[in-house]
């Protein structure tokens, strides 16, 4: 049954792909899974239309036959578990490949976010300018480790995994900040995830969608 997921009708990122939608692309297309699109306003992401598979009102969702997900944590790791190519088939390594998709988007993720809040969400605030430095400064602690721990190595453990596909979708939203470009072997690996010919599909799925709604107007 051909899957389908949620994607913003209109992406507020201009189509740079950091919505989170891409990350499900990217992984149903390294399992060679076809898939639809659902795109949706962000008026219809409130109603209870889209709450009823979502409750926090968000994209993206994933809906095949009965079943219906949200978080792309959770949905990445159902492409993975039901399909050959995102996990390895030996226990532990597959086991320290689901700990790397929990470390990118418990251990690394989280800070990075706090940029989007702190410039954004809290910009108009007396003290936000004085906190991003702070914000900054935590995420180079995380880049360091993450960097230590990668090394020279082409991915995190062994194979490219879902681990990866998660790790580089989380770093892919730093670019924009400077932050990446401190560490080369974080640019080069994600480099690395943005080469893969999955990823390039993704990609241009999501930028398709952003281009033909940018005509309409
Ligand atoms: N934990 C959830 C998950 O991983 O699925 C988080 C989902 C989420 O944050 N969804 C966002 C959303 O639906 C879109 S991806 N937001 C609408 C809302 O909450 O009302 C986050 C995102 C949005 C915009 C950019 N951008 O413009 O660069 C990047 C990422």
């Amino acid at each position: 049954m051909t899957p389908t997921i949620t994607a913003f009708e209109r992406s507020p990122d201009g189509g740079k792909g950091l919505a989170r939608d891409t990350r499900v692309r990217w992984a149903l297309e390294e399992i060679g899974q076809p898939y639809e699109v659902r795109l949706v306003s962000f008026q219809a992401l409130k109603a209870p239309a889209h709450l009823a598979h979502n409750p926090f009102g968000q994209i993206p969702t994933y809906q095949e036959g009965d079943l219906s997900l949200f978080e792309s944590g959770s949905i990445v790791f159902h492409i993975a578990e039901t399909h050959a190519g995102l996990l390895p088939d030996d226990a532990g390594a597959r086991a320290r490949a689901i700990t790397w998709m929990f470390a990118a988007l418990s251990t690394v993720e989280p800070p990075i976010l706090e940029i989007v809040t702190a410039r954004f969400l809290e910009g108009d605030k007396p003290w936000s300018q004085a906190r991003l430095p702070l914000i900054m400064d935590r995420i180079r602690g995380r880049l360091v480790q993450l960097s230590d721990r990668l090394g020279d190595a082409e991915w995190l453990d062994g194979a490219f995994s879902a681990g990866d596909l998660l790790m580089v979708s989380v770093l892919l939203r730093l670019r924009a900040s400077g932050l990446l470009a401190e560490f080369p072997a974080l640019a080069a690996y994600v480099a690395r995830g943005e080469a893969r010919p999955a990823y390039q599909r993704a990609f241009e799925g999501q930028l398709a969608v952003f281009n033909s709604q940018s005509q309409g107007n």
